[in-house]
């Protein structure tokens, strides 16, 4: 029977060197098409005598990335074979080359593994970063790598999931052969040299030692690292079965535990993550080949916290950075933060010594906005106050020059209204960084109706220079996460006035496996700051601000961990939030005024709550068309606020509990139910298949 199945394989010849060459862009995934020509050519060679040595080598910028990870929603049929694949090439009579450049990832590299040498040129990357999408190396990388590099530095290498340059993993003697020059030529002479080499060096027919030490160190630090994950778990345990039993009973048992692993909803999450993530740069109607804006020097106005964050990420990518304060003193304690950051960071190696000087070297302070005539770039980061900004944007616009494009950093204000005030709103965005700004990978870029393309382009692109995961939003109160933010705060605010505690809101969100609740995580930022914006927020909307419990604790002095008492107690100067008798007395007599009998919630009440709380403003979020996508809020609530990756997001989380389920919640909870979410819930959708029906109808 012939294969339906088109290949994916190239095959050539050099002499008596059979080449392989894996035809998949941009990534070479481990797609259909990829086992079946790799098959046929390796059943065509093991017959051929004139055939004494196989060289398999990635097409375009890289080997294999990994399985293709679209195909493990398919049935497990109709999934491209590797691990038979490898079995093939582990059974194979001729030495087997493979020939490595750019990443080879995940199951590309077990591939390799597989095959009995291994050759790279010296700027290609390996690992297994299976850990990062819920998963664990499936094709037999959890019973070869210990094999060769040993438990403990097998288990260093899957559980980051970060990969190695050609350098260290020839040291590790994961490559045999560094190639300098043309990779295959290379790769063709190396399998030349090693034609006639038996027996043939198979990984598979190593031992690996045993180090229950390294085990046992590895199960306490992943209960930490990887806090209620699934595939961590999995991967100790297999690593550790590599020692103890032959290759064929820790890779059959390594094939069962990676289907549980890529079944189960944490890997849904993360994959789901992966794609989220991707998609968020892609933004209809802007074209390919939108011009941009080269950035080569960056103005920030404001030294302060987020002024100074920001900077350092232009600094990290080694663009020059002009910082301006309006009085010496903020300037000076401003670069000295700055300074101190740098040197704590070299201090834990993270950072070379001699590159702290030279990133200092690129930042000029001064006093005044004059000296911003020559950025590309001026990122304004001043308190949150309407006339102070405009004031800013005004001078700005006289002493910027033509093509700068001028940016806010406002986490809350009409970006619209503040570019109405210069003479180019077209070349006006929101620039919404994260605290500490340096270190969250998030950027909210927020377009106005005005702003241009270009502008646009711009900031997308320069998000991925410095770093970040840049999402574009349109304007709102809060834009996508503060608002929703604000929605799941006041509904835990409410679940505390009928009855449960702030530490049992905090354990409930703790356990869905996001860092901190929301009463640890507003006494850490401040709960004076949420205090601030609420009464901002109704002072414009021209209302009384709302009556809440929390806000009478700030009335109370309580500020959070800056005043060692918020919604906790923090006592001596500590960060361990500590129940207070004084605010449990406040709830108390808060109830009583209000009139309302507590009731218990359990657990489980206050997750499912709090989530849908969060679904259904991410819903009206959607209808208002300022985020474009649900996985674009997912991706805004996992890289800004703690989300847990595996969780995939609130919106992803909320579907994979059903949005009938979620719209009940919020009927028990007298809460209006997005009128976007109803209609998904009745008609049995998803927000992905949402997602999917939008995409299709802007193409
Ligand atoms: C695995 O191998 C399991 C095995 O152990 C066991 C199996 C039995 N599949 O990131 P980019 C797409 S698990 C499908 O923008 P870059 C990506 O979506 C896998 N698609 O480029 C994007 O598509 P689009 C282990 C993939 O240069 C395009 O390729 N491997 C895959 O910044 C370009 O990607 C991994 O986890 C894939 N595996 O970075 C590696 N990879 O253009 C995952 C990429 O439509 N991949 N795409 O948006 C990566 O880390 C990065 O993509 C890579 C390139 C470093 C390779």
């Amino acid at each position: 029977m012939t294969d339906p199945t088109p290949h994916l394989i190239r095959t050539s010849r050099d002499g008596d060197v059979l080449i392989l060459t894996i035809d998949n862009p941009p990534v070479n995934a481990f797609s259909p098409g990829v086992p079946e020509g790799l098959k046929a050519g390796l059943d065509a060679a093991a017959t051929d005598d004139t055939v004494k040595a196989v060289v398999i080598i990635g097409g375009g910028r890289t080997f294999i990335a990994g399985a293709d990870i679209r195909t493990f929603n398919l049935p497990r049929e109709q999934a491209p074979d590797l691990r038979g694949t490898i079995a093939k090439l582990d059974a194979f009579p001729k030495p087997t080359v493979a020939a490595l450049h750019g990443t080879a990832l995940g199951g590309g590299f077990e591939l390799a593994l597989g095959c009995t040498h291994r050759v790279a040129t010296p700027d290609a990357k390996v690992g297994l970063p299976e850990v990062k999408l819920g998963l664990l190396p499936g094709a037999g990388g959890t019973q070869r790598l210990p094999r060769v590099v040993g438990v403990k530095k097998a288990l260093d290498l899957i559980l980051s999931g970060t990969p190695v340059g050609a350098a260290p993993a020839r040291d590790l003697g994961l490559i045999d052969e560094i190639v300098e020059g043309d990779l295959l030529t290379g790769a063709v002479a190396f399998a030349r040299r090693v034609a006639d080499v038996r027996p043939l060096p198979r990984i598979s027919e190593r031992p690996a030692q045993p180090d229950p030490e390294a085990i046992e160190a590895a199960r306490q630090s992943i209960r930490k690292t990887h806090r209620g994950q699934l595939s961590p778990q999995f991967i100790v345990d297999l690593v550790d079965l590599a020692t103890r039993t032959p290759f064929n009973e820790g890779h059959a048992e390594e094939g069962v535990n990676f289907v549980q692993a890529k079944d189960s909803p944490q890997s849904r999450g993360m994959r789901h993550m992966f794609f989220a993530e991707r998609e968020a740069a892609k933004i209809p109607g802007l074209d390919k080949t939108t011009p941009t804006t080269d950035i080569r020097r960056v103005g920030v106005i404001g030294a302060g916290t987020m002024g100074g964050g920001i900077a350092m990420n232009f600094l990290n990518a080694g663009i020059p950075v002009t910082i301006v304060e309006t009085a010496q003193e903020n300037l000076d304690r401003g670069l000295n933060t700055i300074r101190k950051t740098y040197e704590a960071s070299a201090a834990k190696g993270r950072l070379k010594p001699e590159d702290v000087q030279k990133r200092l070297d690129l930042l000029t302070p001064t006093l005044s906005m004059d000296d911003l005539g020559d950025a590309d770039l001026i990122i304004e980061a001043v308190f949150e106050d309407m006339a102070v900004k405009k004031d800013i944007f005004t001078r700005l616009d006289a002493v910027a020059k033509p093509g700068a494009i001028l940016a806010t950093n406002t986490s809350t204000l009409d970006v619209g209204e503040i570019a109405a005030v210069t003479s180019r709103p077209e070349q006006v965005i929101g620039l919404h960084f994260f605290s500490p700004a340096n270190i969250m990978k998030l950027l909210e870029i927020v377009r106005t109706d005005k702003t241009s393309d270009s502008v646009l382009a711009t900031s997308l692109k320069l998000s991925r220079t410095i770093g970040k995961v840049g999402v574009v939003v349109g304007v709102c109160n809060g834009f996508v996460g503060n608002r929703m933010l604000y929605a799941y705060r006041e509904q835990a605010s409410k679940a505390v006035l009928e009855g449960a505690t702030p530490q049992a809101v905090d354990a409930a969100m703790n356990s869905l496996g996001l860092p901190m609740g929301p009463y640890a995580m507003s006494d850490m930022a401040g709960l004076d700051i949420g205090y601030m914006a609420r009464r901002a927020a109704a002072e414009r909307a021209g209302q009384p601000m709302p009556d809440d419990w929390v806000d009478r604790v700030v009335q109370l002095g309580r500020k959070g961990q800056k005043t060692g008492a918020g919604v906790y107690d923090y006592p001596d100067g500590g960060r361990t939030p500590v129940p207070s008798p004084a605010v449990d007395d406040l709830i108390q007599a808060y109830r009583a005024e209000k009139g309302v009998q507590p009731r218990e919630a359990t657990q489980d009440d206050l997750i499912s709550r709090l989530t849908a709380t969060l679904a259904n403003e991410g819903a009206r979020i959607l209808e208002e068309g300022i985020a474009l996508r649900a996985s674009d809020i997912d991706t805004i609530y996992t890289y800004g606020y703690g989300f847990p990756a595996y969780r995939g997001g609130p919106m992803h989380y909320a579907s994979e509990q059903g949005l009938t389920t979620v719209v009940q919640t919020l009927e028990r909870h007298s809460l209006e139910v997005a009128p976007l979410l109803r209609r998904l819930a009745q008609e049995g959708k998803t927000f992905a298949q949402y997602d999917a029906e939008r995409a299709k109808s802007q193409t």
